[in-house]
């Protein structure tokens, strides 16, 4: 396969004003007529041909301004249609036939559950009929369902419906007009046996609203959330952004077989099932946030991604960063600000760093790909939000603001790139954003040496910073980027943030210093005392820090440091310390022993009166495996294991009857609610819980046992059933395991954590039982759900039995890969990602890695994996 590049680009030849389809729904044939309304572009040349995408379709016929064209008139190839004379304007009409039923790649027309439905971004489109399927091609569209009218009694497609009525056959069908212009990848249809909730919003110019949540019947009880979710983000749009919804109606439907979590069709979001259905018995406080979450983004792209569109599909953070920052603004606003920045960071600085320092390594703005669907990266979206959020940053809110009514304002309609965005920032702030623009194109992750010094006898502080981005494939030389660097200077003798003077001009005790170049220096005078720095205060730029901090540094800032994200920092920081010993220890075979800084940190934590719950019990849990993968040079699964579960279990010893009085403290019989305080408790309890779970102490498998049977919630009764399923205490785990699969078997979303917190157990059967669970009758490969749940889970999350050192659990996920490669390539294409990190391991592994690589790229193989293995293996 070949690569696109971005600097090919060009405008289409021809440009759709106006598109009619007709679909005649069939499970294996359905027909799709269209009528598109064609002109040449403007700014392209006269007789050019017209070429159209498509795919898998079976053409039945073609006309040109009422008259059938001969096969001599075009051509037909795997790819599309072209037509090589074309007018300057003309009416073309095509009538293919498709099959549904058979699509399990789930883009384009599929069907899932029964239910007919589609997604077509980036490019399923061209799998519904023949059409210049790019995003910088926007028309009106007019679609009529035709479908039988008990199968079928609800057919929803984008805009507003504007006829409906019977047919002779006994079929019946429905018209939607979308009076505004959109790209192909937005279009949506649904049919089928659904039913809906609504509501109504009042926009704040009196625009009335409808709005409907259309689910299976066993699951409108499931709505509540999602729908109060909509409300919210609708309103918070209008109050934050000053963007108001623009249709009557407003449809969201969930279904269950869907590769993402959700997509932004105009006026009719189709939604995974998991991003949109709660209920407290079913869904835990992380789905709750999850779903409000995922609800607000799809929203907000009603902006930021359908009014304005991407000109191209490397322009795609355009709309997925900036939708991404408003999202994680909109819950920071809505939940527990600190706590999202928090956990929104530990994923980044996991994930992400992760993809930066590994062989698909691409900037923001990627200027070549194979397979697009490859490219819904965390690159794209995290990182771009990051960026996003510097943007905001460097220009203070209003100005920021200002930038996006003028991005809005002026682009309204349109298709556009980065730089247009970028460009209004700058005009609205009269900042210089040419540096800032490098953060777009240059990929991996920058870091910072950082170090300082006090002088007693003038009483300036020497700031010395360094930054430097490591090579990432296919680009060596890296620019010096311009990065946001948020401080405060924290007194030793006082703990508070000291008055910061650079350069004669008072800085206050918060502020941004700005590194551009390679190597900066920063002098601060008349600093009162020695002080700590406390660096990259909120995370302010998506780089790694590296400091010389002490440990006894790290437990002062853990305590004084008034940015509670740093504090957290410090926490995770000084654990990180502690661990790196351990790890050596266990390498070297000697003894392991605690750090007692470690545990009096913990003791303080669980003893002092700390307000926020929820960031107590972020700052009470360890950094991750995988965060503790990331930060040695060579990746050593048992000993981060074994290092991790060793401080668990020395803190719970050191610190149980702490432990027990913060479970114990924090239990409650009061009615489930999502709201932030009761999820803050749940969380710390929940914490308290698995530790005491972690030297399986009597009480705390007693509390366990009976938060599984007391079936208050899900949150709680997932996390009971977790912790007895990961102990060594099969007599309790098993009859628990089997009591939740029977009462569950019916509801797929629970099934899915039912899968997915046994195959993460850390016993050794684990690659055993992902494989005896592949037979499960509710487990299909053919469910993207099913597949993360499972496979997913295993590989990502159960780091010991995946990098087995008898290569099983590799075998076990090639295997995987091959299959559902040949059933859905996008989803296998993401699945590989843990086995191209390769390079991280020993030789051992790496030579077990390689071998199951390369017995996948033998395989014919879709573009998508293609891609993906072949730059693991470059
Ligand atoms: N549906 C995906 C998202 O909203 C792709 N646009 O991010
Ligand atoms: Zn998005």
């Amino acid at each position: 396969p070949q690569p696109v590049y971005l600097s090919d680009y060009q405008p289409p030849a021809y440009r759709v004003t106006h598109t009619q389809l007709t679909f005649e729904l069939d499970p294996a044939a359905t027909r799709v007529k269209a009528r598109l309304l064609l002109e040449r572009h403007p700014e392209r040349e006269t007789g050019l041909p017209l070429e159209l995408d498509g795919e898998h379709l079976s053409l039945k016929s073609i006309a040109l301004d009422g008259r059938p064209l001969e096969a001599a008139d075009y051509e037909l190839t795997e790819q599309g249609l072209r037509i090589p004379q074309v007018p300057e304007r003309f009416v073309l009409d095509t009538e293919v036939e498709i099959s549904p039923r058979d699509n399990t790649a789930l883009q384009g027309l599929y069907q899932s559950s029964g239910i007919y439905c589609t997604q077509c971004e980036a490019e399923g489109f061209r799998r519904i009929t023949f059409y210049p399927d790019r995003p910088d091609v926007m028309a009106t569209f007019s679609t009529t369902l035709i479908g039988d009218a008990t199968a079928e009694p609800v057919l929803l497609s984008n805009g507003n419906p504007v006829e409906k009525g019977t047919l002779d056959d006994g079929r019946h069908f429905v018209t939607w007009e979308d009076p505004h212009p959109k790209p192909s990848y937005l279009f949506a249809l649904v049919a089928g046996d659904l039913k809906k909730v609504a509501d109504r919003f009042t926009t704040m110019h009196g625009r009335e609203v409808s709005l409907e949540i259309w689910v299976e019947e066993e699951n409108l009880d499931k709505t509540d959330h999602a729908m109060a979710s909509l409300k919210r983000a609708m309103k918070w749009d209008e109050e934050t952004y000053g963007r108001e919804y623009d249709l009557d109606l407003f449809m969201i439907v969930a279904v269950n077989d869907f590769n993402m979590g959700a997509m932004e069709n105009k006026g009719l979001n189709i939604f995974n099932s998991a991003a949109v259905l709660t209920h407290p018995k079913t869904a835990t406080d992380v789905a709750y946030q999850r779903v409000e979450g995922i609800v607000a983004h799809e929203y907000f792209h009603n902006w930021s991604g359908n009014r304005v569109t991407c000109r191209d599909w490397f322009q795609l953070s355009l709309k997925e960063g900036f939708t991404v920052f408003r999202d994680q603004c909109y819950s920071a606003d809505t939940n527990s600000a600190p706590v999202k920045r928090i956990q929104d960071v530990s994923f980044f600085r996991t994930a992400q760093f992760a993809e930066d320092a590994g062989p698909t390594a691409h900037p923001i703005r990627p200027d070549h790909y194979i397979e697009i669907t490859n490219f819904y990266t965390l690159t794209i979206y995290e990182k771009g939000s990051e960026v996003v959020r510097m943007l905001r940053n460097l220009l203070g809110w209003e100005a920021f603001r200002r930038g996006s009514d003028l991005y809005f304002d002026r682009f309204d309609g349109q298709a556009v790139t980065i730089e247009d965005f970028v460009d209004c920032m700058a005009e609205a702030s009269g900042e210089d954003l040419t540096r800032f623009m490098r953060w777009y194109s240059q990929a991996g992750t920058p870091e910072i040496d950082a170090h300082g010094e006090y002088d007693y006898v003038t009483s300036e502080y020497r700031l010395t910073l360094r930054q430097r981005t490591p090579a990432t494939p296919g680009q060596q030389d890296k620019q010096p980027l311009h990065i946001p660097v948020r401080l405060g200077l924290v007194g030793t003798k006082s703990g508070r943030d000291l008055n910061m003077t650079l350069g004669g001009e008072t800085l206050g005790r918060d502020a941004v210093i700005h590194l551009r170049e390679d190597e900066q220096e920063f002098l601060f005078t008349d600093v009162a005392e020695s002080p700590i720095p406390s660096l990259l205060r909120h995370f302010s730029a998506p780089v790694k820090l590296h400091f010389p901090y002490s440990r006894e540094d790290l437990a002062f800032l853990l305590q004084h440091d008034s940015d509670g994200f740093n504090r957290w920092d410090a926490g995770q920081r000084l654990a990180l310390l502690a661990l790196d010993d351990l790890i050596a220890a266990h390498r070297n075979g000697v003894e392991k022993v605690m750090d007692s800084r470690v545990t009096d940190a913990f003791r303080t934590l669980l003893t002092s009166r700390i307000d926020d719950k929820a960031v107590l019990a972020e700052m009470l849990t360890l950094p991750s495996e995988a965060y503790i993968a990331e930060q040695q040079p060579l990746v050593d699964v048992d000993a981060i294991h074994a290092a991790r579960e060793f401080v668990r279990q020395s803190l719970a010893l050191a610190l149980r009857d702490e432990f027990l009085a913060v479970f114990e403290a924090n239990q409650s019989d009061a009615p489930y609610a999502p709201e932030p305080e009761q999820i803050a408790q749940r969380s710390l309890k929940n914490v308290a819980l698995s530790y005491l779970m972690a030297i399986e102490d009597e009480q705390g498998l007693a509390f366990a046992q009976a938060q599984f049977d007391a079936d208050h919630n899900m949150t709680d009764v997932r996390h009971a059933l977790t912790l007895l399923v990961h102990s060594s205490r099969d007599d309790l785990a098993s009859p628990a395991l089997k009591a939740f699969g029977e009462t569950w078997a019916h509801d797929p979303l629970v099934m899915d954590q039912w899968f997915s917190l046994q195959v993460t157990r850390p016993q050794e059967d684990a690659v055993e039982r992902v494989k005896f669970l592949m037979q499960h009758p509710a487990f299909s490969l053919k469910n993207p759900n099913k597949v993360r749940a499972l496979i997913g889970a295993f590989a990502s999350q159960n780091r010991v039995n995946f990098h087995r050192l008898d290569g099983e659990g590799y075998k076990l996920l090639a295997d995987v890969v091959i299959e559902l490669n040949r059933l859905n390539p996008e989803i296998a294409a993401r699945l590989i990602t843990p086995l191209t990190r390769w390079q991280r391991f020993d030789e051992q592994r790496q030579a077990l890695m390689k071998a199951e690589l390369e017995r996948i790229k033998a395989e014919p193989l879709s573009p998508n994996v293609y891609e993906v293995v072949a730059k693991a293996l470059a």
